[in-house]
């Protein structure tokens, strides 16, 4: 047995954020991942997680302190050798997942800017997408708040809290006013945001706001009693995949996307790949095909600019920083983390870096900072298979890139069929904000990057 101190982890730009909820108490037994403490700032709401499972014996904040990332939270007795090395970390490795922002997104959805991938915990809008800020706006001026569970059971509904007026102490949202809410939209007398857009989208009913549910004519979910036809198991979902569905579902929903399909010549990429390889056999960092991806990206993204933008309105915020971010497959879900700067990184720094992000992510160690700011996503199927599929985009991005799986396939060069490598592209693109014909010259920018990479250096 062992007391370890448990600190505040890497919180990313959040500074004395004030504590508003425990959530444990002196003799609680708590679990690895299990939130501790609610802290919020101007922008959001977060639930820090414990880094070890143990028996809380002090607690060393109070309601309304300020704390900040190594901030003293409580001690802990722990079992196993292992743990005081840990605690001496500055910080718990624990990640943590914002809750709820405040803010509505540059696309006006709210919550739609913090990817809330909680890494271990045990989710990634993203999809793609990313990833994935869960919940619904909090704690911004004027916004109500609600507590963890209240936001947990939203969630689970797919309310987004922002919407719901709150009727407890000072505009807190009850779990009684979740229910309402979600009573009120299943019998259409109440639409959300997404249906909103999705109205305005469709051109249904005439409109944004208009706000019957017989304009969506959408029937009730099918109630189905599994167990009458056949044995069956219910498995809960885990926490990312929970709040990637929500995610997911929103970017689904308000984002009139479309998809491009193409191929991309990588013959010759795939040959210096293999020789870049066996060159650098002994530095043990080997070159990935996403590596020499996100360098073409980075190059049809500076060449067309506006897919390296996200929705503010009725205007486009133009990026110039290249943060591109990758979907990564872990055992909780997918999570999506970032690789800053790329426009200033060589092939093997990106193939190392991204090696070390996604094996951060596999651990469940990435924190919110290495999940946040991409300008572009890629998800990559290309190890495990397929052909072309459907990337849902990664808001507030307006596309996003699928890769599958190469192949060998005859290519007619004037004259007869050569044997080519081809490499399955597929680019989904806000239609708001990219127009097919845009998106075409994308795909064969990006095409002849990947033939001929000397074009990266233009
Ligand atoms: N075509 C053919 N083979 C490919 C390929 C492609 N496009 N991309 C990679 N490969 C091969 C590599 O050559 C390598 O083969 P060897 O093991 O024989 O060398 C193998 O696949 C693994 O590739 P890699 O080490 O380069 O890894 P990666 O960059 O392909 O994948 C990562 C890294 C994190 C993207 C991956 O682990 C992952 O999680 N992919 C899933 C992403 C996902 O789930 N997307 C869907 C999101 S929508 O739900």
């Amino acid at each position: 047995m062992a007391v370890i101190e448990v600190k505040v982890p890497d919180i990313g730009d959040f500074k004395d954020v004030a504590v508003i909820e425990l959530l444990v108490k002196v003799g609680d037994r708590v679990a690895p991942e299990q939130s501790l403490i609610t802290v919020e700032s101007d922008k959001a709401s977060m639930e820090i997680p414990c880094s070890h499972a143990g028996v809380v014996r002090a607690l060393k904040v109070a309601l309304g302190d300020k704390v900040n990332i190594g901030s003293v939270l409580l001690d802990l007795e722990v079992e196993g050798a292992a743990a005081p090395a840990a605690a001496q970390a500055g910080g718990s490795e624990a990640s943590v997942a914002p809750v709820a922002t405040a803010a509505a997104s540059p696309s006006g959805v709210p919550a739609a800017a913090v990817l809330a991938h909680g890494a271990g915990a045990g989710t990634g809008v993203v999809g793609v997408g990313a990833a994935v800020a869960p919940a619904p706006a909090l704690g911004a001026p004027g916004l109500p708040h609600a507590s963890p569970s209240v936001r947990k059971f939203a969630r689970e509904l797919g309310v987004p809290l922002a919407e719901v007026s709150g009727s407890g102490l000072k505009g807190r949202i009850t779990l009684a006013d979740v229910q309402a809410f979600s009573r009120a939209v299943m019998a259409g007398q109440q639409h959300t945001q997404a249906a909103r857009a999705a109205l305005a989208a469709a051109g249904a009913g005439g409109g944004a706001g208009s706000g019957s549910g017989s304009e969506l004519g959408l029937i009730p979910w099918p109630k189905v009693d599994f167990a009458k036809f056949g044995p069956i198991e219910r498995k809960e979902l885990g926490r990312i995949k929970k709040i990637s569905a929500a995610n997911l579902l929103r970017n689904a929903v308000m984002i009139p996307a479309v998809t491009n399909h193409d191929d991309a010549d990588i013959t010759e990429l795939e040959a210096l790949r293999l020789r870049l390889n066996q060159e650098n056999e002994k530095s043990g960092v080997k070159v990935t095909m996403l590596a020499f991806l996100i360098k073409a990206c980075v190059a049809a993204l500076k060449k067309f600019p506006d897919f390296n933008s996200s929705l503010d309105g009725d205007a486009l915020i133009v990026k110039n920083y290249w943060h591109i971010g990758f979907a990564a497959d872990t055992p909780n879900g997918l999570m999506v983390p970032v690789l800053k700067n790329a426009d200033q990184k060589g092939l093997l720094q990106i193939s190392q870096e991204m090696s070390e992000l996604a094996k951060k992510a596999r651990d469940g160690k990435l924190s919110p900072t290495e999940m946040s700011g991409a300008t572009f996503t890629i998800s990559s199927l290309g190890g495990i298979g397929g052909r072309y599929f459907t990337p849902i985009i990664n808001a507030p991005e307006v596309a996003i890139l699928g890769v599958c799986k190469s192949q060998m396939s005859p290519v007619w060069n004037g004259q007869a069929f050569e044997p080519r490598l081809l490499l399955p592209l597929s680019l989904t693109w806000d239609h708001r904000v990219i127009d097919g014909a845009a998106a075409a010259r994308f795909n064969a920018y990006l095409g002849q990057v990947l033939a001929d990479f000397r074009r990266v250096l233009l």
